[in-house]
């Protein structure tokens, strides 16, 4: 990615033909180059206009043809539109930036991109402006994955997580917990440098609750990461069971729209169907196959197959039995093969169902998650099958609003490795190994959790972080 100083544009909106659109200058050449493009309506120049100011005003371009049919012989109007300027360092990128609202038509929007590159700014590379917000100080690095978390929330539950990244939630908690490790670490290196003044007497014992705390603090993080990224990305759900169960007609009654075909023939699906589902903050990532049965039909063997690789990869099965029929041997061999699998059993077409007495007697003891009688026909029990999944992912940390939830898989894996660091230390001072050894692990640590924010983060892992985000931001 070129990271030099120079002065970069880009359309921020998509390109679709909408009310208005958004381009995006920034950098040292931006006010001049904004004042080549546009003229104000009141005939200020940029540099007269408030450091943080809307103005209204035209997109003009020199012409020297005939056909010109702007307002004088010089100049074309491309479009009437709104400048915002932003004097650095008040701006997204601390630099000077100025954006332009025009008309949003793709054809005005690419003019006037083109004529804003044509006067001395360079297209943008994809998350350059944030880039620049991170490398000019106004952003950590956890602070502008949090942006792409925005962009990409599917779920309000996703986006309130990201927008607390954004605040800097996830940075205050590592500046705490290096802050810790940092300071214990000065005072033996300040101990070992001056033995005669600094003592090391009894200091394991004041460290040894430290790194604990450290190391609560950091499984408690961890944990959040279990179930924070199933959360934040959607959890893979995978519906299964025998044929004519019903699988189909439970997505459909998720769904609220018929979008998988539902007969009375046993092998309708033939082919894995993926589908999001969304309620109430969660996001599940719902896959219907094909009922599970030994065939000699060569396109239902293929499904089969399908199915059974998909209830691996999931994050929660939704078994559904028919409960009129009961649970049979073969459920429960293909239960027991997806047995460490968080597993919902569903008991589906209760309405058909002819008594409660029955209904028990036929639901057998099988080790899953929880079960629930719905109707995937009348809408029974859905209710309760959401309240269900919801519950099994939304636990401890994640229904806590203070507590801070890792969604994001590289700090996941820093903060694991810092706190293998910190588990070393611990068991360095249980064995009574010396200072200077304890501070080695300490810095390991302290430097995983840096890496989080972007401290000493080499240029290559930044630009992969920001080639992930769309053009404009
Ligand atoms: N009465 C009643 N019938 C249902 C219910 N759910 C599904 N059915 C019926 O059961 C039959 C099978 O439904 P599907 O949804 O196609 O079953 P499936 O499990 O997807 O079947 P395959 O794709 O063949 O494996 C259809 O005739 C549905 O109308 C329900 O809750 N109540
Ligand atoms: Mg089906």
């Amino acid at each position: 990615m070129n990271t030099e100083k120079d002065t970069i544009a880009a359309i921020c909106t998509g390109l679709t033909g909408s009310g208005i659109n958004i381009i995006r200058i920034s950098g040292d050449n931006a006010f001049d180059i904004a004042d080549k493009v546009f003229r104000s309506a009141t005939g200020k120049k940029i540099a007269d206009m408030g450091c943080f100011s809307v103005h209204y005003g035209y997109i003009e371009e020199p012409v020297s043809d005939s056909n010109n049919i702007g307002r004088n012989e010089n100049v074309r109007t491309i479009d009437e539109v709104l400048l915002l300027k932003m004097k650095a360092p008040h701006s997204y990128t601390r630099e000077d930036v100025i954006e332009i609202d025009c008309h949003g038509g793709i054809l005005v929007t690419k003019r006037i991109l083109e004529l804003v590159l044509k006067n001395g700014a360079r297209l943008s590379e994809p998350g350059e402006f944030t880039k620049r917000a991170y490398l000019n100080g106004r952003i950590d690095l956890s602070q502008a994955e949090a942006v792409i978390d925005i962009i990409n929330a599917k779920s309000n539950f996703a986006l309130k997580n990201s927008v607390k990244q954004l605040k800097g939630q996830i940075k205050d908690k590592i500046i705490a917990l290096r802050e810790r490790l940092i300071s214990k670490t000065a005072y033996i290196e300040a101990a070992l440098d001056d033995p005669e003044h600094i003592s090391l007497d009894g200091f394991t014992d004041e460290l040894e609750p430290e790194m604990k705390i450290v190391l609560s603090e950091l499984n408690k993080l961890i944990a959040s990461s279990d179930d924070g990224r199933l959360i934040n990305e959607g959890i893979n759900t995978c519906i299964l069971g025998l044929p004519n169960a019903g699988k189909s007609s439970l997505l459909n009654a998720l769904l609220e729209e018929d979008r998988a075909i539902v007969t009375d023939i046993a092998g309708t699906t033939r082919d894995v169907l993926k589908e999001t589902v969304t309620f109430s903050d969660v996001v599940l990532n719902i896959i219907d196959t094909a009922g599970i049965r030994d065939t000699e039909d060569v396109i239902e063997k293929i499904g089969v197959d399908k199915a059974k690789k998909e209830a691996e990869n999931a994050n929660l099965i939704l078994y559904v039995v028919d409960l009129n029929e009961g649970l049979n041997e073969k459920d429960c061999e293909i239960l027991k093969e997806i047995k460490d699998k968080k597993i919902i059993i569903v008991y589906n077409k209760s309405d058909l169902s002819s008594g409660s007495d029955n209904t028990v007697d036929k639901i057998a003891k099988v080790d899953s998650a929880g079960s629930v009688m719905i109707s995937s026909l009348t809408g029974e029990g859905i209710d309760e099958l959401k309240n269900m999944i919801k519950s099994l992912f939304y636990s401890g940390s994640i229904t806590n609003e203070e507590d801070v939830i890792i969604t994001n898989e590289r700090h996941r894996e820093l903060l694991i490795s810092a706190k293998q660091s910190v588990d070393n230390v611990i068991s360095g001072i249980e064995a009574g190994v010396s200072e200077d050894f304890l501070t080695i692990d300490m810095m390991d640590a302290y430097e995983a959790l840096g890496r989080i924010i972007g401290e000493s983060v080499e240029d290559d892992l930044a630009d992969r972080i920001f080639k992930d985000f769309c053009m404009g931001k």
